[in-house]
């Protein structure tokens, strides 16, 4: 007789995801129009965001705050409104658009969109002082850059005449 033992698998893994662990994997991460992934702009540049792990088809508001600020909307430098998709990814956004400021930045994003930084719901990245999600950066304008190398050149020609001269 022929009997087959039915070894019962056990520990079917169930995918739980508790609450806090979903939280601390919720990132927004900063990039230019293409997604690239970036953390230093220039006072001319968009600031553009993306990211996942956060609710499903739901409204955010993500918020700009200066580094050295608490997390709140009256110290929001800029603000947008996202809509997660149907696996909580925010696709790629503009969170800030040029002119920008100098300084560095944490992003807060206000999940239940209550106007209040709640540590076990939102994201802020990040509220420590020093420690911040992007920086914002002066930059040498471009169009002095080709004047001033003509220039260079110019005067080195004139030199290098006058030794020949002299
Ligand atoms: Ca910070
Ligand atoms: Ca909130």
């Amino acid at each position: 007789m022929h009997t087959r033992s039915h070894e019962r698998v056990e520990g079917i893994c169930e995918k739980s995801c508790c609450l806090h662990e979903c939280q601390r994997a919720r990132a927004l991460a900063t990039s230019n129009s293409t997604g690239q992934e970036k953390g230093v702009f220039n006072l001319s540049q968009n600031v553009y965001v993306s990211g996942g792990n956060f609710p499903l088809d739901t409204n955010v508001t993500s918020y700009v705050i200066p580094d050295n600020m608490s997390a709140s909307p009256d110290s929001a430098i800029a603000t947008c409104w996202t809509l997660t998709d149907s696996m909580g990814e925010v696709h790629l956004t503009s969170l800030w658009t040029s002119p920008l400021a100098e300084g560095n930045y944490d992003i807060w994003v206000d999940v239940n969109q209550n106007g209040i930084y709640d540590e076990t719901v939102d994201m802020c990245d990040h509220s420590v002082l020093d420690i911040y999600a992007f920086t914002v950066i002066p930059e040498f304008p471009s169009f002095i850059i080709l004047p001033l190398f003509m220039i260079a050149t110019l005067l080195a020609v004139i030199v290098y005449r006058r030794k020949q001269t002299g």
